[in-house]
């Protein structure tokens, strides 16, 4: 047996990390059709009728829209995910990721 004192060890305060958030982002485009578009994002993204349309409208008219926040893996995947639904049709439809400031 060891005499020799030992310090109670002070606790090593661990903070946790916030995990990093992503934004989906779709891109306006010429060719893709506005009905495709709203397709997608009911599909891919498990929006409503009318919140899709909305995203696609504003898509439409200001060239870009936040289609949602997600962890970065989530967002990754369903970014390439929905970016390659129109790729299978032959539409140069793109969604694009971002990190949240
Ligand atoms: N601009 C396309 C059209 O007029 C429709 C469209 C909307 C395409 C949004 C992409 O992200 C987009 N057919």
């Amino acid at each position: 047996m060891s005499d020799i004192a030992t310090k109670p060890r002070s606790k090593v305060q661990v903070k946790a990390e916030r995990p990093r958030l992503y934004k989906v982002i779709l891109l306006n485009d010429d060719f893709t059709p506005r009905e495709f578009v709203v397709t997608v994002l009911k599909t891919e993204f498990r929006m409503t009728a009318e919140q899709a349309y909305r995203v696609m409208i504003t898509a439409h008219k200001r060239g870009v829209c936040v289609v949602g926040v997600f962890a970065k893996d989530v967002a990754e995947t369903k970014a390439t995910r929905a970016t390659e639904a129109g790729r299978r049709r032959g539409y140069p439809l793109q969604f694009t990721t971002e990190r949240e400031e």
